[in-house]
């Protein structure tokens, strides 16, 4: 399993993903302290220097795993279940604007907190039709590029729509799309599901990606999940793709990072 580490590409309040200005520099440090590659949170691919990113990212012989969404609701508050259908609209335009940039770094897009909240005077049930409507939109204009999505359980304090696997799968599964699978995050799933290792294995070959944090959200080792048995299960699952660091930058970057190698790395 490879690990990564994740970096927005523009200012954010969302303080899990640490905006860093000098991207070089903080791709040369983590290319140093031996990661594989860099997930990039990004809320506007037009904002974005794509040759910039490229350059540096080969320079580093860095891969981009995985493109984060979320800023596009936590900056703009553009989500696919919100009543008004011109905001709904500008969500799906934009999502479909990270394919292409998806497609440049072979990544996975991460559908996130974009899937919004269900709204006051909304049911639950035309919440999850209209997100229903999105993904379905989305997938159908990504599958000739090749280009996969994941669909995150997020926890209830940040989202009331989708906060565990179950659900989540439910409706991956009612989508039937080959290319949306189900990203697992160590921090919501300590918060949310009863049995880490039994939601996690429920993903089976519809795990298209991880996130880990600690239950404090800090770096892995700095609170109580047990990343030895996650890792083993994900092993036992067979499974091959990323493992993702999307954590508070506490007590500062620098060490953030170094303790995230030093307790991922001896298990991958
Ligand atoms: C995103 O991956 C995430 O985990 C959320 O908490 C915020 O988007
Ligand atoms: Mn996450």
């Amino acid at each position: 399993m490879k690990l990564s580490f994740v970096i927005s590409t523009q200012p954010t309040q969302f303080q899990a993903v640490t905006f860093f200005p000098d991207f070089e520099a903080n791709a040369a440090r983590l290319a140093e302290l031996g990661y594989d590659g860099i997930e990039l949170a990004v809320r506007d691919p037009a904002l974005l220097d794509v040759a910039g990113v490229r350059r540096v990212m080969d320079n580093y012989h860095l891969l981009v795993p995985a493109i984060g969404t979320g800023q596009a609701w936590g900056e703009e508050h553009l989500s696919f279940t919100d009543p008004d259908p011109a905001i709904r609209e500008r969500a799906v335009s934009r999502v479909l604007s990270h394919i292409p940039l998806a497609r440049e770094f072979n990544a996975i897009i991460i559908l996130g907190l974009i899937r919004g909240q269900v709204q006051r005077d909304v049911t639950p049930e035309q919440a999850r039709a209209w997100l229903m409507q999105a993904l379905k939109i989305v997938t159908d204009a990504a599958h000739e590029s090749n280009v996969r999505f994941v669909l995150e359980p997020i926890n209830r304090y940040e989202t009331n729509l989708l906060n565990d696997v179950h659900d989540t799968l439910a409706l991956i599964n009612e989508l039937g799309a080959d290319d949306l699978g189900a990203l697992y995050d160590t921090f919501h799933a300590n918060i949310e599901e009863p049995d880490m290792e039994v939601s996690l294995r429920a993903c089976g070959a519809r795990l298209f990606h991880v996130h880990v944090a600690d239950s404090n959200r800090w770096a892995p080792g700095a609170g109580h999940v047990d990343f030895a048995r996650i890792v083993a299960t994900l092993r036992e699952m067979k499974y091959t793709g990323w493992v993702s660091a999307e954590i508070l930058p506490k007590p500062d970057i620098a060490s953030a990072q170094e303790q995230t190698m030093r307790t991922m790395r001896p298990l991958l």
